[in-house]
């Protein structure tokens, strides 16, 4: 017979229960007991500097685990905390915040308790339009159930979830033994029939189809689904920026990332030409379209995702993605002969001498040379991300971005994340000098749990990619001697790389280096940008100013 725990103690069992071995955080008065708590659970308490940096882990750790956990105060914890979970609801990250909250019987009479900001629901009613669900264990009637309810909702959906605990509940037992009963995800058979075999008709007419791979197939775990389908279609398939390393970059049938015009003019000319697009878990974002400049004529498309399963112009309800997903793979799919695939384009400048000025269009390049089986590419937001385009991914989870929601200071903090769900990665982190300054010393946590990451911190001399939409001098930043970020943190290897030279013997010795981070300030030209941001500053700088009149 089940044990009756208490409310705290069966938050903290159902989360590792479901797989949660690490909570990010900073404590404070409202959540200090279950902090006392998480230290007598088998889950170990990831202390960072700010509760942003542990939302951004948090998200990196569910992108790698598939369930992620921050644990913060009230109001000044939680409400810093927004940010990185709106961009994990946008990004289909599943995490759950889990914040303390004055005791009930602290509320009697409405006082002016610390951290208050308008009704003691405040900060739930925020957190209610930014998660899947969300909850305040108010009553030890419901409370376990709404435990069960948020953790099933954001495994569910791939979306954050809140649950808050007044800290005089923590404790609180109640009498009956509670069951999780976990919901399974309804599928309509017969939908599900109609719309596989429609789907397998028109693949199967198709001369020349394509699939389209997103972010959901590495949600879903469904990697290794995705590629037994492309070897048994033989079918070429290109990725979505955010769903970059859903499948090995390095596959036969791999075309590169699709962004429509702001990609590689192959990738698009094959994507757009296909006479069908399967299009598996891909979210049809901005940046996912090159800001709208994609071709992708629904009367050829297939398209599935966590939220709608459509063939050509119409929908098919309770048609689950992974459940079409998996019975797509059954189908009597259509063995053709292997496609013709396009040549890549090559890399103008590819071979550079040790003595030439470093540049975006060289740096890159040299980076994937350096690139192993172990390593997870970690990109910022910036011309990082950009030039990360043209980055080669061996493994398939291996590359991590916010290239939807694009916060700024995800990089850093998502490289603790990653490496704490799992330390056989090498996360090689590539930052704006802008965004290091946001979240960079979160290298502090790095080194308090000696972990080691590479990052790279691209100093172009301010927001650069701000000025190629519009320049003034709010785009102008202090200039940082980031290579002494280790003489702060008392530990780590600082470099600054002007040359092609420099970049190689800095990347030669931080990987060499295992015991500690390693930074290196790549010095470019404050002119300097990737091709991908050229050609995105173009078409951003005309809508800025909105659409014409
Ligand atoms: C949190 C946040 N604030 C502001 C922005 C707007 N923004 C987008 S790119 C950018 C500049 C980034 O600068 P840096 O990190 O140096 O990268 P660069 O563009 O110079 O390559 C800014 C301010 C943002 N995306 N996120
Ligand atoms: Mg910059």
């Amino acid at each position: 017979m089940p044990k009756r725990l208490s409310i705290g103690r069966y938050l903290l069992d159902q989360l590792h229960r479901h797989g949660v071995e690490h909570v990010f955080g900073v404590p404070g008065d409202y959540v200090l007991a279950f902090y006392d708590l998480i230290e007598k659970s088998p889950i170990d308490c990831i202390g960072t500097t700010r509760e942003d940096s542990a939302g951004f882990a948090a998200d990196a750790y569910a992108r790698v685990r598939g369930l992620g956990a921050v644990c913060v105060t009230y109001c000044v914890g939680g409400l810093n905390v927004t940010n990185p979970v709106a961009g994990a609801y946008a990004e289909k990250s599943p995490v759950i915040v889990i914040s303390g909250a004055p005791g009930l019987k602290e509320r009697e009479h409405n006082p002016l308790l610390h951290h208050r900001v308008r009704g003691f629901a405040t900060q739930r009613e925020i957190f209610s339009r930014i998660t899947v669900a969300s909850t305040s264990l108010e009553d030890p009637v419901t409370a376990y159930h709404e435990i069960d309810r948020v953790i099933h909702a954001v495994e569910r959906y791939k979306r954050p979830g809140y649950i808050e605990l007044p800290r005089d509940m923590l404790d609180v037992v109640h009498p009956h033994v509670h069951r999780d009963r976990s919901l399974q995800e309804e599928t309509d058979a017969a939908a599900l029939a109609e719309c596989i075999a429609e789907a397998t008709a028109m693949l199967n007419e198709s001369r020349h189809p394509v699939i389209l791979a997103g972010v959901e197939v590495h949600r879903f775990g469904l990697q290794d689904a995705l590629i037994e389908l492309v070897d048994k279609m033989q079918a070429p398939v290109a990725a979505t920026i955010m769903g970059k390393s859903v499948i090995s970059e390095t596959h036969p049938l791999y075309l590169g990332v699709y962004e429509g015009a702001v990609g590689q003019t192959a990738v698009q000319k094959a994507v757009e030409s296909a006479d069908c697009v399967l299009a598996l878990g891909c979210f049809m974002s901005d940046i996912n379209l090159g800001v709208y400049t994609a071709n992708l004529a629904p009367s050829r498309t297939i398209s599935a995702t966590s939220e709608k399963t459509s063939i050509r112009r119409h929908s098919f309800e309770n048609v689950p993605f992974r459940s079409f997903f998996k019975a797509l793979l059954k189908a009597r799919l259509r063995r053709r002969r292997k496609p013709r695939m396009p040549k890549p384009e090559p890399t103008k400048g590819s071979s550079p001498r040790d003595g030439d000025r470093i540049t975006m269009r060289t740096l890159y390049p040299m980076l994937n040379s350096f690139l192993t089986d172990d390593m997870v590419v970690i990109s910022d937001v910036g011309d990082c991300l950009f030039g990360a385009v043209d980055l080669t991914i061996h493994r398939r989870t291996e590359f991590l971005s916010p290239a939807y929601y694009t916060s700024m200071g995800f990089g850093v903090p998502a490289a603790v994340g990653a490496q704490v769900a799992n330390r056989s990665l090498r996360p090689l982190v590539l930052v704006g000098d802008g965004a290091f300054q946001m979240t960079g010393l979160e290298l502090s946590t790095v080194v308090r749990l000696g972990l080691n990451p590479v990052v790279v911190v691209l100093n172009n001399h301010g927001y650069s990619t701000e000025r190629m939409i519009m320049d003034g001098p709010f785009n102008d930043i202090l200039g940082w001697n980031f290579s002494k970020v280790p003489d702060v943190l008392g530990s780590g290897w600082g470099f600054v790389a002007r040359t092609v030279g420099d970049v190689r013997k800095a990347l030669e010795a931080s990987l060499a280096n295992r015991d500690s981070f390693s930074l290196i300030e790549v010095d470019l030209d404050p002119r300097d940008v990737s091709p991908a941001l050229a050609r995105l500053g173009e078409r951003l700088g005309k809508q800025v100013k909105g659409p014409p009149k």
